[in-house]
């Protein structure tokens, strides 16, 4: 069945070192192909991200602009298939995210090391968001992080987001984000037939 490509962005938020750039590389392993990943930056010492998301096959450039700029349409390029374009920002971020954009989602990524505690302390991030993703969940036993505590707090600030428990490391949890991924486009989880992926890297 033939289908128009579709893109995607989603705005990567979460603190620096929980783990955005991999949850990238990841779900592209994921992915195996069926949407093409690719990455923006647009802070200059986003060439580390960059050049691992690069050395995975995965394209990733860097913008000198601020944020938001005209080139964000421009990521929007003609493609074939579907694509899906990461917009990663670290931090309390500083950007105002533009708002309730067709085929933009916000997606929070929170690790358990971040501590149980931060939907109460800072319930502006979690308030506008579209998903959140709770990553490392590998490291819990060697932490005091409660889940039922992060739940509890985050349903305070935000009372119907969605919550995928996941581990980067060891890949539990990721088929949950894939899952998540493959409804925005309206894909099942599995392949037709006959479908090859598209491993092909094209262009940004
Ligand atoms: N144990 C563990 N480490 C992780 C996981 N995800 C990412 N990391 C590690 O956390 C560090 C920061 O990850 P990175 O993707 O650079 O975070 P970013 O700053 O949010 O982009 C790296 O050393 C990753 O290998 C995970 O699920 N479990
Ligand atoms: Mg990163």
């Amino acid at each position: 069945m033939d289908r128009q490509g579709v893109t995607k962005s989603i705005y990567l938020l979460g603190n620096t070192g929980s783990g955005k750039t991999q949850l990238i590389r990841r779900t592209h392993e994921t992915l195996r192909g069926r949407i093409q990943v690719k990455a923006i930056y647009y802070q200059p010492n986003a060439v580390f991200d960059a050049s691992r998301l690069n050395a995975a096959g995965i394209p990733a450039v860097i913008r000198n602009e601020a944020f938001p700029s005209p080139a964000v349409t421009e990521d929007v390029a003609e493609e074939a298939g579907d694509q899906l374009l990461f917009y990663e920002f670290s931090g309390r971020t500083g950007y105002s995210l533009p708002r309730n954009q067709e085929d933009v989602y916000r997606v929070y990524l929170f690790s358990v090391t971040d501590g149980d505690e931060k939907p109460l302390k800072y319930p502006r991030l979690f308030k506008e968001i579209e998903l959140v993703v709770v990553n490392k969940i590998d490291l819990l036993p060697f932490t005091d992080f409660s889940l039922a505590q992060f739940e509890k707090g985050l349903r305070q600030v935000n009372p119907l987001v969605p919550i995928i428990k996941l581990s980067c490391r060891n890949g539990v949890g990721l088929d949950n984000w894939r899952k998540w991924l493959l409804e925005l486009y309206g894909l099942d989880v599995v392949e037709e037939s006959g479908n090859l992926p598209q491993l092909g890297i094209s262009r940004l």
